[in-house]
C-alpha cells in the first residue's frame, strides 16, 4: 500500500527526509511542499514550521503529524479544520533524548556539579557530601509519553521518584498522584522538580511562588515543558531568597532567550536553547508510517491531541 505524505516545513531539509523515508518507510511517497503548491487529494501532512496556507491547500487532509510533542501552536491554529486529527510525535529517539537530558540535569543538581565547577574555577579543593539517590526526592509533573519514561528512568537510577498527572496512573516504583487536589501532596518536600507538562490554560504559569513554597528549601527546578509555564519573576525571587537552589531551563517565554535576559548570566540558572530532545528522523518515519497503516486499515490513530483538553 502506498500513501502520499506532504512535508510542509520551512526548516526541514527535504532531501534528508526523503532519504530517511526511502530507507525506513519505502511505501510512503514524500511530497515536498512549496509556496502555493496545490496539494489536493493528499490525506497526510507532517510539519513543525508549516508553509503559509498549507491547510487550505490540502482540502483532503485527514491527519497532521506534528514533528514535535508539544502541539499548543497547532491546537490554536484556526486554519486547521476541526475534522483534521492533530497527532503528537511519540517515537523512541525523542523519548530517549529527553530521558538523557533530564537525567543529566537531575545528576547535576543531586551532586551539585555546578558548585564543583565553581570550586575548580576558584582553585578550591572542596569536600562535598550528598544523600544517596533513594533519599533524594525527585518529582515529575506530567506522565505522558515523555514524563512516564523520565520517571521510570529516574526510578531505575535509584531516586525516590514521584509523578503527577491529570488522570490516575500506575508506574512500578514511582509514587503517583493525580489531579489538582493531589498536587500539594505530590510537591511536598520535593528536592528536585521536573516539569514535563504540555502548555494549556491550566498549566500556564503553574511554576510560581505558591508552588515553590511546597518544595524543600533549596530545591532544584528543571523546566523542559514550555516557558510560559514558569513565572520568571517568581523564579528569580525564589533563587534570591534560597527557597530554590538552582534551575535548569530549556524553554522560555521568548525564544531565542533575549540577549539581555537575567537568566543568561544568573549563577544559579543553567540555560539550554530548547534542545532537550528533538525527533530522530528515522524513528519518526517509522512512527508516522505505523500511524498511516493504522488509519488505512481502519484502526484508530494513537497520540491524537484532544482539542478540548488542549494537549
Ligand atoms: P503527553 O501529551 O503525552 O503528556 C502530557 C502529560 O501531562 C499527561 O500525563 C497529562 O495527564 C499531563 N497533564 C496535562 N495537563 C495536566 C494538568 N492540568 N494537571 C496534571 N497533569 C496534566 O505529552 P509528552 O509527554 O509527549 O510531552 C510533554 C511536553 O513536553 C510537551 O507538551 C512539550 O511542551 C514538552 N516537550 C519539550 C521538549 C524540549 O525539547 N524541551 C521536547 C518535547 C516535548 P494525563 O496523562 O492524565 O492526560
Ligand atoms: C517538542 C519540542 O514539543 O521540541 O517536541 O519542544
Amino acid at each position: 500500500m502506498s500513501a502520499q505524505l506532504v512535508l510542509s516545513d520551512t526548516g526541514a531539509n527535504f532531501g534528508t527526509w526523503e532519504a530517511v523515508f526511502r530507507k525506513a518507510a519505502p511505501d510512503v511517497a514524500l511530497v515536498h511542499d512549496q509556496p502555493a503548491r496545490d496539494l489536493s487529494g493528499i490525506r497526510y501532512c507532517m510539519t513543525w514550521k508549516p508553509l503559509p496556507d498549507v491547510y487550505t491547500r490540502m482540502p483532503d487532509l485527514k491527519a497532521l503529524f506534528v514533528l514535535g510533542a508539544g502541539v499548543e501552536r497547532f491546537l490554536a491554529d484556526t486554519t486547521i479544520p476541526p475534522q483534521v486529527e492533530i497527532v503528537k510525535m511519540a517515537e523512541p529517539g525523542l523519548t530517549q533524548a529527553m530521558e538523557h537530558y533530564v537525567l543529566w540535569q537531575v545528576l547535576e543538581l543531586h551532586r551539585d556539579f555546578r558548585g564543583l565547577a565553581t570550586a575548580q574555577r576558584e582553585v578550591r579543593w572542596i569536600d562535598q557530601s550528598y544523600p544517596a539517590p533513594w533519599d533524594r526526592k525527585v518529582g515529575v509533573m506530567g506522565l505522558g509519553t515523555l514524563g512516564d519514561a523520565v520517571a521510570r528512568k529516574l526510578q531505575s537510577f535509584g531516586f525516590a521518584t514521584r509523578g503527577w498527572s491529570r488522570s490516575a496512573k500506575s508506574i512500578d516504583g514511582v509514587d503517583v498522584f493525580a489531579g489538582g487536589d493531589k498536587i500539594a501532596a505530590f510537591l511536598d518536600g520535593l528536592e528536585i522538580l521536573v516539569c514535563l507538562l504540555p502548555l494549556t490554560p491550566e498549566t500556564r504559569g503553574i511554576l510560581n511562588a505558591d508552588l515553590f513554597r511546597h518544595l524543600a528549601p533549596g530545591a532544584g527546578l528543571i523546566n523542559v515543558g514550555r516557558g510560559a509555564q514558569l513565572n520568571e519573576a517568581d523564579l528569580l525571587s525564589a533563587l534570591e531568597s534560597g527557597q530554590l537552589g538552582g534551575a535548569s531551563l530549556d524553554v522560555f517565554h521568548t525564544e531565542p532567550l533575549p540577549e539581555g535576559h537575567p537568566f543568561w548570566r544568573h549563577p544559579k540558572i543553567l540555560v539550554t536553547p530548547h534542545l532537550a530532545s528533538d525527533v530522530d528522523p528515522e524513528s519518526a518515519a517509522v512512527a508516522i508510517k505505523r500511524q498511516i497503516d493504522r488509519l488505512e486499515t481502519g484502526q484508530g490513530l494513537e497520540h491524537v491531541a484532544d482539542r478540548r483538553r488542549g494537549y
